[in-house]
Order: structure tokens, then sequence, then C-alpha cells
């Protein structure tokens, strides 16, 4: 991939910071949501759908589009705010993230919303779609790529590890899992967390 000129970094930033000001408003209005991991995947997500990823808004199911799925689902507001950017839908249905009957709920449903790949909120099993799909896609010929966003807190989950595992075995080089590394999860620094582990574990 070209390297990008200034003026593309800077436009990039710009969308960032619009991502991050619909995911303070979207959420701070509905009093639901993960704010940190929202606003911590601005800068991935406005790289993906602004430079990197091949998609096209008007045409979301277009067989040949780029798949983007967010493993951390509950940072679906930041996927909201980056798909209203990008031109899935309109600015306007933001206002109406976390309400009853709206398609965008706290976590992503892959059959209300245009652009989301796959439902996602239970944790560490993004990423074994994602590796399913990418698996199906090289044995089908197909040459799209996936790209997949996962927590630092979520890969505490064995199935992180698990789907690594498998797709280093096999080799799976359509697949591009992005690591959030944030540093906290929910209200605890992940290293606290961490350190829990061998206790919980005797
Ligand atoms: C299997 C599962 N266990 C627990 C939760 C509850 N939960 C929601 S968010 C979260 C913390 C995730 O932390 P991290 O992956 O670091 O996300 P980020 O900081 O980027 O928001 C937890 C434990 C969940 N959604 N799924």
């Amino acid at each position: 991939m070209p390297e990008l000129s200034e003026n593309e970094v800077h436009h990039l930033e710009e969308v960032a910071k619009r991502i991050r000001c619909h995911v303070v408003r979207t959420i701070s209005q509905a009093r639901a949501g993960h704010p940190g991991g929202s606003l911590s995947e601005a800068d991935i997500l406005a790289a993906l759908y602004f430079h990197v990823m091949r998609v096209d808004p008007q045409h979301p199911d277009w067989q040949k589009r780029d798949r983007f799925v967010l493993s951390k689902g509950h940072g679906a507001a930041g996927l909201y705010a980056t798909l209203a950017e990008r031109g899935y839908f309109s600015l306007e249905l933001l206002k109406t993230f976390g309400r009853i009957n709206s398609t965008l709920q706290v976590h992503p449903d892959m059959h209300m919303v245009p652009g989301i790949e796959i439902s996602t909120g239970a944790l560490g099993q993004g990423i074994s779609v994602a590796l399913g799909i990418a698996m199906a896609a090289r044995m089908d010929g197909d040459d799209f790529h996936v790209y997949c966003l996962i927590g630092d807190g979520e890969s505490q989950e064995g199935q992180v590890w698990e789907a690594e595992e498998v797709a280093a075995h096999y080799r799976v080089d359509n697949l591009t899992v992005i690591l959030d590394y944030n540093g906290v999860q929910l209200m605890e620094p992940v290293s606290e967390v961490l350190e829990m582990a061998p206790s919980i574990c005797v």
C-alpha cells in the first residue's frame, strides 16, 4: 500500500475526530454503550474504512467487498459512527442509538444494519467467525480481505488464542487481526485483571 501524503493523513485524523464526536454524543444521549472502547478504535476504523478497505457503501452486499468484523462488539457506537460517516446510512440515524426499536443497538446486528457483517458482543467469537470467512473465501477463490478488530481485554478469552493458532497453522494470509491495545477493560487496567489470573487458576 503506498505511503500516505501529509494531506491524506490529515484527512484521516479529521475523520477520526468526527467519529469520536459522534461517539460522545450518541453514548451520552442514550446513556448506554461503551465510551472507552468506542473512542479508542476511532483511528483504526477511520484508516480501514477511508483508506485501506475496498468497500461500496451504496452496495453493502457487493460480493467483492473486503469484510470487517468488530470482535469487540461492545464498541458498536464507534463502528456505527464510521459507517454513517462513510455513507452506509444517515448521520441522523445515530441519534437513535440504543433506543427501543432502533436498528442501532448497543451491540451490532448484521440483520438490521447495512455494513455490519457479523452480530457480535460475546467476546472471543468475532475473531473465530472472521477466520471462518477468510478460510471460506480462500476455498471459493474469492480475493477479498478480512479485517477483524479485537480488544486487549477480549484477548483473555481462550477462543481468541485458538482462532489465532488456527490462522497461523493454516497460514490464513487473507485475514488481518488488529488489537486495540488501549490498556483498559471496562473500568480496570488490563494489567490488574491479568494479575488476578493466577489466583483464579488455583
Ligand atoms: C464472553 C464475554 N464475557 C464478558 C463480556 C462483558 N464485557 C463487555 S466489554 C468487556 C471488556 C472488554 O475489554 P476490551 O476487550 O479491552 O475492550 P475495550 O477496552 O477496547 O472496550 C467485558 C468483559 C462479554 N461481552 N463477553
